[in-house]
């Protein structure tokens, strides 16, 4: 086992990472920018370097200072969080040419699922079901029409380098199509570096489950159940729950199954992720996966009891997984909404500042994976989200109350945040009978994808 860890990142996921490995006796080291001198992920760690100054480009996605702050504090592996250089090939290169094991999977992995027509490829061959569409990217408009024309509009076009909802777009019909192509190429290119872009037939109505998986390096592979993610404001999801209250147990299985199949596929090590579709018939389409940890994990431990973080640490030190396919649990029903530093009154902009006071509520089945404490600065250099609360109770109506109760009992004082808005969600009738899908927003709380 590892004598010291690297956790190269912030916020709450940094803070997260160093817990579990305090559980497990291992020394930690962080980075830090010169923004998040004060912060609390440095409070927690052991040791820290600062790798650079506030802008995230300068700091926490400098991979030569990350790797040079591993190789002064002589940590044997760096845990990359999510987000920032999590699925970057390259630094997961780099790590193991400088002898550092990166925790996560390997880097030619992390390579293929980046390429989401790739992805797709290598699942559709795998015998995964694929939402249908275009076999490889697409590189001119003719061939674009042909296959858009074979699908039937409304098709998607989305970008290979993108995910998670980055340079994607709906095409209505065929005069959108020129417009469209070219934009999204356009755009690919500005944001990737790589312009091809792929396309799929648009499912009208939606639901966006993953399925967590684990794999480690003894040929062991479980899944841990689906999480329910439709609810997303511009791409970033606001709320997610476990198990999704359109999933049957048969479903359950197969969706499962899918994953674990989509694992071995890859050669899939580590935690991650497989994202699907479900129709409104309960068919589940693969549209891409993450090969990192997620924001949404604790969902998943809630649930199971298993801890994805320790796992993943125990799988990159060649330890057997801990759990059996056949000892995993799906116990009652986890629900976590992601605090953040935004303002709902201004169309969720950033609320940067100083926390004044930060009290949270303590209780059964109320868990608070946070970044901040009172008096911490919020800098305006990164991601909003400052915290996330998950709840786990029998039903899923009781966790919305005791959610409820939760964020009633939250208090942050310094900054604005969209602890109301969660309120309103939950308050929603809609919601409350578990009739959601990805245009929930939109059409249940009037939020138009404009803001
Ligand atoms: C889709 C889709 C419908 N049809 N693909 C991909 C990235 C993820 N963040 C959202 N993704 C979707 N891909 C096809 N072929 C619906 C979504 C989707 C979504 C789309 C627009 C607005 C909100 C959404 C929420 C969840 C899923």
């Amino acid at each position: 086992m590892f004598n010291k860890i690297l956790v190269a990142n912030r916020g709450e996921i940094a803070c997260r990472v160093i817990q579990a490995c305090r559980e497990l006796k291992i020394k930690t080291a962080t980075i830090y920018s010169e923004a998040d001198r004060e912060s609390l992920h440095v409070a927690l760690a052991d040791e820290a370097v600062c790798v650079g100054p506030a802008p995230n480009k300068d700091s926490y996605l400098n991979v030569a200072n990350i790797i040079s702050a591993a190789v002064i504090t002589e940590a044997q592996a760096i845990h990359p969080g999510y987000g920032n250089l999590s699925e970057n090939p390259d630094f997961a290169e780099a790590c193991e040419a400088c002898n550092i094991t990166f925790i996560g999977p390997p880097a030619d992995v992390i390579a293929q699922m980046g390429d989401k027509a790739k992805a797709r490829r290598i699942m559709r061959e795998a015998g995964v079901p694929v939402v249908p569409g275009s076999a490889n990217g697409v590189t001119d408009l003719t061939a674009a029409r042909q296959i858009a024309d074979q699908l039937g509009y409304p098709v998607m076009i989305k970008a290979s380098a993108g995910g998670g909802g980055r340079g994607i777009r709906v095409i209505h019909n065929a005069e959108q199509m020129r417009e469209a192509f070219e934009q999204a190429q356009a755009e690919a290119n500005s944001s990737f570096g790589d312009g091809e872009v792929y396309l799929e037939k648009y499912l009208e109505e939606p639901r966006h489950v993953e399925v967590q998986i684990l794999a480690d390096n003894h040929g062991n592979i479980v899944h841990l159940g689906e999480r329910e993610c439709s609810i997303q404001y511009r791409h970033q999801k606001l709320l997610e729950e476990s198990p999704s209250a359109v999933v049957s147990g048969s479903v359950r299985r197969r969706l499962g199954e899918a994953a674990v199949k989509a694992a071995e596929a890859v050669g899939y090590r580590n935690a991650g992720t497989v994202e699907f579709l479900l129709d409104e018939r309960r068919r589940f389409y693969f549209i891409e996966m993450n090969t990192r940890i997620q924001v949404e994990h604790p969902v998943t431990e809630m649930l199971t009891g298993v801890d994805i973080v320790r796992e993943q640490i125990q799988i990159a030190a060649g330890e057997p997984l801990s759990c059996e396919q056949g000892q995993i649990w799906f116990n009652g029903h986890a629900l976590e909404c992601r605090i953040l530093a935004a303002d709902p009154d201004r169309g969720f902009a950033p609320s940067p500042g100083t926390i004044s006071r930060w009290q949270t509520p303590v209780g059964p089945g109320v868990r608070i994976d946070s970044g901040v404490t009172t008096d911490s600065v919020v800098p305006s250099h990164y991601d909003p989200m400052i915290a996330k609360v998950i709840c786990w109770d029998q039903t899923r109506q009781k966790t919305i109350a005791r959610m409820e109760g939760a964020l009633q009992s939250l208090v942050v004082e310094g900054i604005r945040t969209n602890i109301p808005y969660h309120l309103r969600i939950l308050g929603n009738a809609y919601f409350r009978q578990g009739d959601i899908d990805t245009h929930f927003l939109e059409r249940r709380m009037g939020l138009s994808e404009g803001g």
